[in-house]
């Protein structure tokens, strides 16, 4: 038997023991299999050649207790650094009982480090009562995710042997939002923080709205999976395709009055605070982080060109620390990724994008496990200045000394007669295209059926998905450049411009950066004519000039819709054309916009949806154009 290596300190003996007890045989079989090792390359998933496994209650300073699993390196010198990891989905175990996580950090798991995994308040198997996006030190509370994080990091310091009094956060989504929360209290042991995907606003840019229009697939289906009960629940349609379930639905003022009837907390904020008032701004955490004196702790943020999650969060937390002092110890990689793409699989390829290399394996054991060596373990360099992109088009890795690259030139875009795009403005005294939005027959997200968020292959891949389902519906507009002589780089930040009017008066912009493939591709037929979106983002027009007091739009009048399209790192090569499209409809996505001004869409009654003109211009006065960060090569 293993020497007990906890005092578990105000824990209550008996549960430990009752919810030890199924793995006793597995940290005597370590034992006894620890003098039989295999080497340490390859990996072996069987983790009781590695690791010794503790489970404990650790006390926050409320009393709540978290439950966590402490996986100490076997038949290796010490001291190790800690490596935090805290979840909301469940410290789950695979077949022999060990965190499946651990599956996931090889590369580390070699390095040598001790891993803690660690259930949330609320969740799973730890005290205490889970909140979504819980704020920092609400009003009253003694308590956050941040008092948590570092009650938890002073307690592992303290009782775990063979730690050399350093430790690292680090987490995917919920899990970077968790590690981004340390960095506002940290303790002195945290050395190095990294945030992958972690969402910075939940009413600008990330899960729950972006620009204001509601997600509403994601929040309906991410609140009844996190607020149903205490582990990860599926909601059950009664359709396959979604689509339709949504369709049916009809106004958003159904979910309560026929299925959740008040039940789940977030849903219930989504419907009192349609606005960004104080709710969404103080759980975004982009708000806190840029009061801080400096960078506290060295910090990666890892995003994903493809995120269909929090891809907006990333990029916000670092261009918010970028402007504090100390940041030089801010980084930003950047992958050709899907949300938390980076963590395991070989990441060749997202659904059928190829990408020649494996740049998951390339950012765990070449980006992530250097970085927290040099931070944790004082050993090696920096594996990159300030920020590593994958550049997609020529897929190659680029390293920078700055992130946007200054050497980056802004050029416009423009939207042209004919459905032409092109470098040089339009001199017409009136032009735009029109489309009729018919909130009735919404443009889907990706061609019907559509199944649900979770679990599903689809999900995670329907911004790769090809566009051309799209761009001959009557009620999306397409614009392409001719096929190019030469490629095109771009590098940094993209914004659309577009002047824009509508017979309504609210209204959805949607706007779509598109990689056209050429016709002919012999090395890879099956993408000949590919539409690839590189960027896209949604506005909801009711916030044009302001997310806090939402104001109708004046029926007719041509506003400009200035819209963040986001960071990007590609090139179109020869051959290739350039699209733009634009529509009003993402559904069910995001929620249908009534086109009719009503103070809240959550309350809108069927006869509020109407039909809508809209006209995108491209006229001189009102050129509409996208602003394209084009890269020095
Ligand atoms: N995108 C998920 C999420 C994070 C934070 C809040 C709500 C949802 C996630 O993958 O964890």
């Amino acid at each position: 038997m293993p020497r007990p290596v906890f005092r578990l300190s105000g824990a209550r003996p008996w549960l430990v023991i009752a919810l030890c007890a199924p793995w006793l045989w597995s940290i005597s079989a370590a034992a006894q299999a620890s003098s039989a090792a295999p080497p340490w390359k390859p990996w072996h998933p069987d983790f009781r050649h590695w690791f010794r496994r503790e489970a404990v209650y650790i006390p926050m300073r409320d009393g709540v207790r978290l439950y966590t699993e402490i996986y100490i390196p076997i038949n290796r010198p010490g001291p190790f650094p800690i490596l935090l990891n805290r979840t909301p989905y469940g410290v789950t175990d695979n077949r022999q009982g060990f965190c499946r996580s651990l599956r996931l950090y090889r590369a580390l798991a070699r390095d040598g480090y001790i891993f803690a995994f660690q259930d949330i308040r609320g969740r799973f198997r730890s005290g205490g009562h889970f909140i979504m996006n819980r704020p920092p030190r609400a009003a009253g509370e003694r308590t956050d995710e941040s008092t948590d994080a570092y009650d938890t990091i002073q307690w592992l310091v303290r009782h775990v042997p063979g730690n050399n009094e350093r430790a690292g956060i680090f987490g995917i989504s919920y899990g970077g939002w968790l590690s981004a929360m340390a960095l506002l209290d940290p303790p002195p042991a945290l050395k190095a923080v990294s945030e992958q995907a972690s969402p910075g606003d939940m009413f600008l840019g990330d899960d729950f709205h972006h620009n204001g229009a509601f997600r509403l697939s994601y929040g309906f289906e991410y609140a009844a999976m996190m607020e149903t009960n205490k582990t990860n629940f599926h909601f059950r349609f009664n359709r396959y395709d979604t689509f339709e379930w949504y369709w049916r639905l009809g106004p958003l003022a159904n979910v309560n009055r026929l299925f959740l009837h008040g039940s789940l907390p977030s849903w219930n904020h989504f419907v009192e605070h349609p606005n960004y008032d104080a709710f969404w701004k103080t759980q975004a955490i982009w708000r806190y982080l840029q009061r801080l004196p400096r960078v506290p702790v060295p910090t990666l943020n890892v995003a994903g060109w493809w995120d269909q999650e929090d891809f907006y969060g990333p990029q916000k937390i670092y261009s918010t620390l970028e402007r504090l002092p100390g940041h030089n110890r801010n980084f930003l990689v950047v992958g050709p990724w899907n949300h938390g793409g980076w963590a395991a699989g070989p990441g060749d390829h997202l659904g059928p994008v190829r990408f020649h290399s494996s740049t998951g394996a390339y950012f765990r054991e070449r980006i992530e496990a250097p970085w927290f060596a040099y931070w944790l373990k004082g050993r090696g360099r920096l594996p990159f200045p300030k920020a590593a992109a994958f550049e997609t088009g020529l897929n190659r890795w680029r390293r920078y000394s700055a992130w946007p690259p200054r050497r980056s030139r802004v050029r416009r875009l423009y939207l042209r007669a004919g459905m032409r795009l092109s470098f040089s403005p339009p001199a017409a005294a009136s032009a735009f295209d029109r489309y009729l939005s018919n909130p009735q027959t919404p443009v889907p997200y990706y061609p019907r059926p559509i199944r649900p968020t979770y679990p599903g292959p689809k999900w995670p891949v329907w911004l790769v998905r090809d566009q051309r389902f799209a761009n001959l519906r009557p009620d999306v507009l397409s614009w392409e450049t001719p096929a190019l002589s030469h490629p095109l780089a771009i590098a940094g930040d993209i914004r659309a411009h577009l002047f824009a009017s509508t017979s309504g008066s609210d209204s959805d912009w949607v706007v779509k950066l598109i990689d056209v493939y050429p016709q002919r591709l012999p090395a890879h037929p099956a993408m000949g004519g590919y539409e690839l979106m590189i960027a896209d983002e949604i506005f909801r027009g009711r916030f044009l000039h302001s997310f806090r007091h939402p104001q109708p739009l004046v029926p007719g009048r041509i506003n400009r819709f200035v819209i963040d399209l986001h960071g990007n790192d590609h090139v179109f090569l020869p051959g290739h054309r350039i699209m733009v499209q634009v529509q009003s409809t993402l559904f069910p996505l995001y929620d249908r916009n009534p086109q009719k001004f009503v103070p809240n869409i959550f309350l809108a009654r069927p006869q509020d949806f109407i039909t809508a003109r809209q006209k995108i211009w491209r006229s001189r006065r009102h050129a509409s154009y996208i602003e394209l960060p084009v890269a020095a090569q």
